[in-house]
């Protein structure tokens, strides 16, 4: 990445923010950038003017191979989230374009989220609620449910940041905790499997938190949703594209296993009927990082790259694939 020049030397580099970025991003960049201002990452909003003159682009939503190509003076796409498989890293690379994201300072955000869906998954505490507010209460008590998360095993299917921190809420509840990754994680307690499939023969809970993209694509499939088990549960807020939802539907109709909680799916904003329709399924909008408070800090990190990139010639955050770039 040593080619291009990252220093402002005098004059105002010229910058996307594309997407629904939070306020804070534009606010710290107005001031010292040109901005152009897109409502998504498109290839087809890329004016002439914009394609000779944006040197930087923060993102939301990704970064597909013909935005980048429409934009020839492209050094920095600083993107919005951990998770970068919505932006294509190849066709970045060849063009010697460094990406970032925002690792970390969302961990114990996504961590709380997991928790909650596993308990409301357990619990059906939506479905309680609902049971309430529709004054069905008057009528006699709310059935106990079938779900706790007494006795159980659960296992993490990819203990990075998010996982661990999920897996440190997990300890103080007092249940078990195993894991698998491709390589054991050092100087944890935790126990690790060296396969999906060990681990989920071995637990009856799957928390799935590993990266999308072609490592995991529908690694959860029938095989291991027949391992966890009838009294199985199958936790997704990671990436939607890990779990093959048509046979996870197929699963919670006929109770292969006890029941799905999932922040993510693999078409978002679409969630397939087959999930719509069925009680056991607790199905969030994609809401792992969404407080005003979490956003707030992973909008100052986007713009924070952007600006360290433009004065100091160096990232922040870089994704793995950039490490060592300037
Ligand atoms: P991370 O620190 O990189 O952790 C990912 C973990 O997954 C690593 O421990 C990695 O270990 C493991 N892994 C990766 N590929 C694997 C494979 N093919 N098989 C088995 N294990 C694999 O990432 P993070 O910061 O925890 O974030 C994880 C993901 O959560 C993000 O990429 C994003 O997709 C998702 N996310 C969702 C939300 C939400 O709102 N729902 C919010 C934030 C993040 P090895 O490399 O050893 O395999
Ligand atoms: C965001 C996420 O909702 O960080 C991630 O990988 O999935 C979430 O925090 C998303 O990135 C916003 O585009």
């Amino acid at each position: 990445m040593g080619s291009k020049s990252g220093s402002l030397a005098g004059w105002r580099a010229a910058l996307i923010v594309a997407g629904p970025l939070p306020q804070c991003v534009k606010a710290i960049l107005e001031p010292r950038f040109d901005l152009f201002v897109l409502p998504r990452p498109d290839a087809g909003l890329v004016t002439r003017e914009i394609a000779e003159a944006a040197r930087g682009a923060a993102v939301m939503g990704g970064a597909g191979a013909p935005f980048i190509e429409a934009l020839p003076q492209l050094e920095i796409i600083s993107s919005l989230g951990v998770g970068y498989d919505k932006v294509d890293v190849d066709a970045a690379l060849a063009k010697n374009i460094v990406v970032t994201h925002t690792p970390d300072i969302l961990n114990e955000e996504v961590a709380d989220t997991a928790i909650g869906l596993l308990l409301n998954t357990l619990r059906e505490l939506p479905r309680a609620e609902a049971f309430l507010r529709e004054g069905r209460w008057l009528e006699g008590a709310f059935p106990l449910t079938r779900g706790t998360l007494r006795g159980r095993k659960v296992g993490i299917y990819g203990l990075g940041r998010i996982g661990q921190a999920i897996a440190r809420r997990l300890d103080a509840f007092g249940v078990a905790v195993s894991y698998h990754n491709r390589k054991p994680v050092p100087d944890v307690s935790w126990h690790w499997e060296p396969t999906l499939l060990g681990l989920a023969r071995s637990v009856d809970t799957l928390v799935c938190v590993v990266p999308g993209g072609p490592g995991t694509e529908h690694a959860v499939n029938a095989e291991i949703l027949s391992a966890l088990g009838a009294n199985g549960v199958l936790i997704n807020i990671g990436r939607g594209s890990t779990v093959d939802e048509a046979v996870l539907a197929d699963a919670l109709r006929s109770d292969v296993i006890l029941a799905a909680g999932l922040d993510v799916f693999e078409h978002e904003p679409r969630v397939p009927a087959e999930l719509l329709d069925l009680p056991n399924a607790c199905l969030l909008p994609h809401v792992g990082s969404s407080t005003i408070h979490t956003r707030h800090l992973m909008g100052e990190l986007v713009a924070r790259n952007l600006v360290n990139w433009f004065t100091e010639g160096r990232a922040v955050t870089p994704i793995p694939e950039c490490a060592g770039s300037r």
